[in-house]
C-alpha cells in the first residue's frame, strides 16, 4: 500500500433530499479519491450525514416525527444518491450512529482536560439555518428591518446556559498556521476571508445547548447537548478510528498527514477556524487542506425551495446519464469559483466533448479495427513510425502522465479536463489528417500503423479519465482488452499494448459509449 491519503466530504444535513450541491461536492471528492487511488495512495474517502442540531429537531417537529425517524429516511436517500453517482467512498458516517457519540465525547474530554471549557451564560444572536452564532456587527438587515444572517438567514436572539470554547485562546495559533501553511486554505479567496476574520479578533464560542436535546449529551453535564458543529466537524475522526483505533488514526489522521476537507464556501468558517482550535485543544494532528468549492447555480440563480428551482440529481442523471453529469460539472464548473447548470449546458457539453470528440474517436477507430482487421490489434512495422505518429504519441502522453494527473492532485479538475480534452481534439486532428479509410486500398501497411497509434492513444486517454467518467472509461477499456492492473497513470504508457499484440488479442465489435442526447423542445423556458 502507497503512502495514506485521507479526504472527505462535508456531511449533509438530511433535513430534506439531496440537491444537485450536494452530488457536486460528492462528485468531485470522488474524483480526488479514484485519482489519488490510481497513483497507488492508500486512501480513506469519508462522506455522510449530521443529524444533530436544531435544524433536525424542528424539520423532524414539522413533520410530527422523531429527529432519528427523520433522519433515518433522508440518509438513505444521500446513501442512495452517492450509490447512483458512483460515489467510491470507504465510510459512509452517520452522526448518529454510538461509535460517533463516542469520538465526540472523547474530543470534548481532552478539550475540557486541557482547560478550554468553561460554563457561562450565552446570549446572542443564532441562525437556525446555518446553525450558527454571529456577532451584533456581522448582521444585516431584510426588507422588513428584520436581522439577517451574512448568508442572508434569519436570526434569533438566545439566551441559556452553555458551556464555552475558549476560541479567544487560539487567534495567535490560527494565525501562525495559516502564516506557516500557505495552503491550508484554498482557494486564495477563501484564505482572505478567514484571514481577515480572525485577525479581527475571535471570541469564545458557545459549544453546548440546553433547550433541546437531540445530540451528543455533554460528558457530566446533563440537560446539555453538544452545538451541532462541535460533534459534526468530530465525524472526521470518528471514521479515522479516534480515540480507540491507534493504529488507524496512525494511518489516517496523524501528525502530517495528508488530509483534504472539500466543503462548501458557506462553511469555511468552521473548517479553518473552529475545526483547527480544537483539534490543539485536544491536542490531536491537523488536516494539511481545506477546500471550500464554489456554488452551484441554477441558470445563474440561486436555488430556493420557494423559487422550486432546485434540481434533484438523481433525475438528471437518469436523464444525461452519470457520467454525462459527473463530466459536466467538473469541466464546466472552475473548482473553487461558483457555476451555473441548465439542462442545455448538460446536454451541450456531452454532446460535444463525450459523443463527437471522444465517443465519436473510440467508436470509429475501434470499429475500423474491428470490420477491416477483424480484431486484430495493428502493428507499426520496424522503422515506420513517422513524425506525426511521434507527436502525436509525445503529446498525448504528455497529457495524460502528466498534465492530468497534477491537475488533479491540485485539485482542480477542469484544468485536468481541458488538458484531456486537448489530447482528444490532437487525435481527432490525426485521424483526419492520416485518413486511414483512404489508406485501407493505397496502403494498408501505413493504414495499421495508424490505428496502431490511435489505439494506444485512446488507451491512455480513457485511462487518464477514469477519475471523471469511471464507469464509461472502464467500459471502454473492457472493451479494449486494457486490464485493470494497467489503468494506473505510472503504467498509462504501457508495455500493456505491447502485451495485448503479443498475447493476439481481438477486438469485438465496439458499442458505443456515449448516445448523442436530445433536449424536448419546450426545455429552458
Ligand atoms: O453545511 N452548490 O450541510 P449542508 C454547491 N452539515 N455546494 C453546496 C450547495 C450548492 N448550491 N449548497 C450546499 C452542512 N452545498 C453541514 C456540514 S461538515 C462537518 C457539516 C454544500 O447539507 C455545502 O457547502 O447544508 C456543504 O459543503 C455541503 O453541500 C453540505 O451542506
Amino acid at each position: 500500500m502507497g503512502k495514506p491519503y485521507t479526504i472527505t466530504t462535508a456531511i449533509s444535513y438530511p433535513n430534506g433530499r439531496p440537491h444537485i450541491g450536494h452530488a457536486y461536492e460528492a462528485i468531485a471528492t470522488d474524483a480526488f479519491a479514484r485519482f489519488q487511488r490510481m497513483m497507488g495512495r492508500d486512501v480513506f474517502f469519508q462522506t455522510g450525514t449530521d443529524e444533530h442540531g436544531l435544524k433536525m429537531a424542528q424539520a423532524a417537529r414539522g413533520r410530527g416525527v422523531e429527529p432519528i425517524v427523520l433522519a433515518d429516511e433522508m440518509s438513505s436517500y444521500f446513501k442512495d444518491m452517492d450509490d447512483r453517482l458512483n460515489i467510491s467512498y470507504d465510510r459512509f458516517i452517520r452522526t448518529s450512529e454510538a461509535e460517533h457519540h463516542r469520538a465526540s465525547q472523547a474530543i470534548w474530554q481532552a478539550m475540557a482536560d486541557n482547560g478550554d471549557l468553561y460554563l457561562d451564560r450565552y446570549e446572542g444572536w443564532y441562525s437556525i439555518r446555518d446553525e450558527a452564532f454571529y456577532d451584533e456587527k456581522e448582521l444585516t438587515e431584510g426588507e422588513k428591518g428584520e436581522k439577517l444572517s451574512p448568508q442572508g438567514t434569519p436570526v434569533e436572539w438566545n439566551v441559556e446556559e452553555s458551556w464555552f470554547f475558549r476560541l479567544s485562546r487560539y487567534q495567535e495559533p490560527l494565525l501562525r498556521l495559516y502564516a506557516e501553511n500557505p495552503d491550508f486554505i484554498q482557494p486564495e479567496s477563501r484564505r482572505n476571508e478567514v484571514l481577515r476574520f480572525v485577525e479581527g479578533g475571535l471570541s469564545d464560542l458557545s459549544v453546548s445547548r440546553t433547550s433541546f436535546d437531540w445530540g451528543v449529551k455533554v460528558p457530566g453535564s446533563d440537560g446539555h447537548v453538544m452545538y451541532v458543529w462541535v460533534d459534526a466537524l468530530t465525524n472526521y475522526l470518528t471514521g479515522c478510528g479516534y480515540p480507540d483505533d491507534g493504529e488507524r488514526m496512525a494511518r489516517y489522521w496523524a501528525e502530517g498527514g495528508d488530509i483534504t476537507h472539500i466543503i462548501g464556501k458557506d462553511i469555511v468558517r468552521f473548517h479553518a477556524i473552529y475545526w483547527p482550535a480544537f483539534l490543539m485543544s485536544a491536542k490531536l494532528p491537523l488536516p494539511r487542506r481545506v477546500f471550500g468549492h464554489g456554488f452551484l447555480l441554477n441558470r445563474g440563480e440561486k436555488m430556493s425551495k420557494s423559487l422550486g428551482n432546485v434540481a434533484d440529481p438523481l433525475e438528471l442523471a437518469e436523464r444525461f446519464g452519470v457520467d454525462q453529469l459527473r463530466y459536466f460539472l467538473l469541466s464546466e464548473v472552475t473548482f473553487g469559483n461558483d457555476g451555473s447548470y441548465s439542462p442545455e449546458a448538460i446536454v451541450m457539453k456531452a454532446n460535444s466533448d463525450l459523443a463527437n470528440s471522444f465517443g465519436n474517436l473510440a467508436q470509429r477507430t475501434l470499429s475500423f479495427i474491428a470490420k477491416n482487421l477483424h480484431g486484430a490489434m495493428p502493428k507499426i512495422a520496424d522503422g515506420a513510425e513517422t513524425e506525426e505518429d511521434k507527436a502525436l504519441r509525445d503529446e498525448v502522453l504528455a497529457a495524460c502522465a502528466r498534465a492530468v494527473p497534477d491537475a488533479l492532485d491540485a485539485l482542480a479538475p477542469s484544468v485536468a479536463i481541458e488538458a484531456w480534452l486537448r489530447a482528444v481534439f490532437a487525435c481527432n486532428a490525426y485521424i483526419d489528417a492520416q485518413a486511414p479509410w483512404a489508406l485501407r486500398k493505397t496502403d494498408p501497411v501505413r493504414m495499421e500503423s495508424v490505428l496502431a497509434v490511435l489505439y494506444e492513444a485512446i488507451g491512455m486517454l480513457a485511462i487518464a479519465i477514469r477519475p471523471v467518467i469511471p464507469a464509461s472509461a472502464d467500459a471502454l477499456l473492457d472493451q479494449m482488452g486494457i486490464g485493470g492492473d494497467d489503468r494506473t497513470y505510472d503504467r498509462i504508457a504501457g508495455p500493456w499494448y505491447k502485451q495485448l499484440q503479443e498475447g493476439g488479442f481481438t477486438l469485438s465489435t465496439p458499442r458505443p459509449l456515449f448516445p448523442r442526447l436530445d433536449l424536448p423542445a419546450d426545455e429552458g423556458e
